[in-house]
């Protein structure tokens, strides 16, 4: 039985059936801000609820996705970018 009082954070995600995940990437040429939006529209279409900071001028993209890392990253290389 659950007990209401001590269900953890934990728990929780468990149910949702997610687990979010930060990943991290540097994608040497992203090189303004269409670029960004590419790398944004690739990751979403593997993963339509991920957030994704892309960042042109440190070519850091920071990402928040419940999807696997390699997945993310085979979206970023086909939409054309290689990733480091
Ligand atoms: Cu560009």
């Amino acid at each position: 039985m659950l007990d209401r009082h001590t269900t953890s954070p934990s728990y929780t995600n468990f149910i949702r059936g997610c687990q979010t995940v930060k990943l991290q990437f540097n994608v040497p040429n992203m090189a303004c801000g269409s670029c960004a939006k590419a790398i944004t529209k690739a990751i979403q279409s593997v993963d339509q609820k991920a957030s994704v900071e892309a960042d042109p001028k440190t070519k850091q993209v920071a990402i928040e996705t419940d999807t696997s890392e390699s997945a993310i990253r085979d979206a970023i290389k086909n939409a054309g970018y290689a990733v480091a």
